[in-house]
């Protein structure tokens, strides 16, 4: 379909509609490596608060351990946002110093 449509009325004027919207740009959600925030506390993080299942939680957290950064999720900006806010407040309540935060895709 175009992305511009005319709009039909009952003949007293013909206008254009609106294009259709665009995608809303992406976040990448991104982990960081520490030397001190357990294992299993990140992988409690990929499974609660990105929804991954135990074995992809492992996987992104063994990937982040060992290359330092990696990317948890793509999100629009205020559910990234959000999912940023989530982790950082979760582990500062947990006295751990994981770091968690978002950069355009
Ligand atoms: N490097 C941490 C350890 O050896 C584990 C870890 C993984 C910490 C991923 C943070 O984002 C992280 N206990």
């Amino acid at each position: 379909m175009s992305d511009k449509q005319l709009q039909y009325t009952d003949g007293l004027a013909v206008q254009e509609a609106k294009p259709e919207l665009k995608r809303p740009q992406l976040y990448k959600v991104i982990l960081l490596n520490d030397d001190y925030t357990p294992m299993e506390f990140v992988i409690v993080v990929l499974e609660r608060f990105f929804h991954k299942s135990r074995e992809e939680a492992t996987r992104i957290m063994l990937h982040v351990h060992q290359r330092g950064i990696g990317v948890c999720g793509l999100y629009t900006r205020e559910v990234a946002e959000t999912k940023v806010r989530q982790v950082m407040v979760f582990s500062a309540d947990n006295q751990h110093p994981l770091q968690c935060t978002m950069e355009p895709e």
